[in-house]
């Protein structure tokens, strides 16, 4: 599984309303045709949130929204890139000369991620040009990963112009590094799920090395992602760079306790390599080493021994510089206590005992107040969401993604569905603001979704 490249399918364009409308969109906008389309999928993270980022395993699955773009190879070396959205601006640049300015939250930015990517794992100093128009349909900045869709699909296309080929596991570890550019620090879950899903069936990411495991869904429960109508641009602030910062000094802290090799670590989970023991052992060892009071950087250089300069330079990224407090051990515990939860739901999967459903929704449920209560990533108004969906039958629900704002995934029984739209749709989107929010990207069922495509006309 894997070691093969992403799957190429011819199709009749004329049958796909999305394709057809972006061709002609094309023809309109370039004066040409395109010669490919690829697409890579958002997703959804059922449960392993923050973790990804730490060494720990995640299970999302892939949703049918996506990131689709039309694309024609140029001879000039000029990368032409436009939106179907009028909100983006169209850009233009030497696809030798693709700088990637982290100060300013531009749409292409992400797309010249997945370009550089690529660019450099080949270590190609003349890449060819090209034309593309954009078009996606996930909800921004929602947890849903936009944004990663857009680099894979951006990675993909410039594989496919190069005519050169990776397995989707090389694009999913490219994707997530290149993806860094943007200025954020997160883990691969989302270019994983992104290249290696497949229809039906959620996964089990594991990192280091890159697998990916089926894992069954029960068929009596539907997943529903219900949009909190917050955005939360990850690039915008520091909360996310803060957290796996927090979760690197954390690791550090307590390999120091330890007694190991405390500079070499920087994931938690190495730390529970090295002592290997298991997850609950960690969660004592960490409320042993790690006080819940806010550890300052002074009191953090203490524990380490290192100057304040030293722990600018050597562990703090650029956003983090002049963060006044680190919650160690809140974090330390959220991680270890998720990445336990994780192995639970898959293990719970597999068995499917009779009452399945609410046993996977407590694990849902403990996952939220971990991310409110611990981690500190949830809002009033995915609180509210959360709250709303259990009242209204849900057997779990939980923020997914980053958070912060964006979405909440529920487990909720198949035959209660109908019923539960109708409600939730009632108690959250009456008010007006959140009435803006295009219908079909506030509430709806999903169910796990294949990967990234590259489609040739027929
Ligand atoms: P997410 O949780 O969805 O990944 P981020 O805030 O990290 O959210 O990234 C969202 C950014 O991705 C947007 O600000 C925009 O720059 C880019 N993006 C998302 N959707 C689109 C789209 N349809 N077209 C162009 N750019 C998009
Ligand atoms: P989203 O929801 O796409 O912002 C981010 C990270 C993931 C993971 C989750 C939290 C990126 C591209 N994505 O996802 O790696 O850490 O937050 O579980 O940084």
């Amino acid at each position: 599984m894997g070691t093969e490249g992403p799957a190429t399918r011819r199709v009749q364009v004329s049958e796909h309303p999305r394709l057809l409308k972006l061709k002609e969109m094309f023809k309109s906008k370039f004066g040409s045709l395109p010669k490919f389309y690829v697409r890579a999928p958002g997703r959804v993270n059922i449960i392993g949130e923050h973790i990804d980022y730490c060494g720990y395993s995640v299970l999302p699955m892939a949703i049918e929204q996506d990131m689709l773009i039309a694309v024609e190879p140029v001879k000039t070396h000029t990368l032409q890139l436009a939106k179907t959205n009028p909100l983006y601006l169209d850009f233009s640049t030497s696809a030798n000369n693709t700088e990637i300015d982290k100060t300013k939250l531009l749409w292409h930015n992400y797309f010249l991620c997945g370009f550089k990517g690529i660019q450099e794992h080949f270590g190609l100093s003349n890449l060819p040009g090209m034309n593309c128009l954009v078009d996606g349909n996930i909800p921004p900045s929602s947890g849903l990963s936009s944004s990663s869709a857009l680099v894979c699909c951006a990675g993909l296309a410039t594989l496919t112009v190069l005519g050169m080929s990776l397995s989707k596991m090389k694009l999913a570890e490219i994707c997530a590094k290149s993806e860094h550019y943007i200025g954020t620090e997160g883990g691969g879950m989302d270019q994983s799920i992104s290249f290696l899903a497949e229809e039906g069936t959620a996964k089990l990411i594991e990192f280091s090395p890159l697998r990916a495991t089926d894992v069954k869904l029960p068929s009596e429960a539907v997943f529903v992602i219900a949009n909190s109508c917050v955005e939360m641009n990850k690039a915008a602030t520091s909360h996310f760079n803060i957290r796996v910062t927090e979760c690197r000094l954390a690791a550090k802290l307590l390999a120091k306790h330890k007694g190991l090799q405390w500079d070499e670590v920087l994931q938690l989970e190495e730390v529970q390599a090295k002592l290997g023991v298991s997850l609950e052992e960690m969660l004592l060892i960490t409320e042993d080493a790690l006080h819940t009071e806010p550890y300052s950087p002074e009191e953090v250089c203490r524990c380490l021994g290192i100057s304040l300069q030293e722990l600018r330079t050597q562990i703090l990224s650029p956003n983090t510089q002049d963060v006044p407090i680190f919650k160690l051990c809140q974090r330390a515990k959220h991680v270890y206590s998720e990445a336990a939860r994780v192995l639970q739901f898959k293990k719970m999967c597999e068995e499917a005992p009779d009452d399945v459903v609410p046993l996977l929704g407590e694990l849902m449920n403990q996952s939220h107040a971990s991310c409110r209560d611990m981690y500190e990533c949830s809002c009033p108004e995915l609180d509210q969401l959360v709250d709303i969906c259990r009242k209204f039958g849900a057997q779990g629900s939980r923020l997914t993604g980053a958070g912060w704002g964006g979405c909440t995934v529920s487990i909720v029984p198949a035959a209660k569905l109908p019923g539960f739209l109708a409600n939730v749709h009632e108690a959250y989107y009456q008010q007006s603001a959140r009435s803006l929010v295009p219908e079909e990207q506030r509430l709806f069922a999903t169910k796990p979704g294949g990967g990234a495509l590259v489609f040739l006309e027929a």
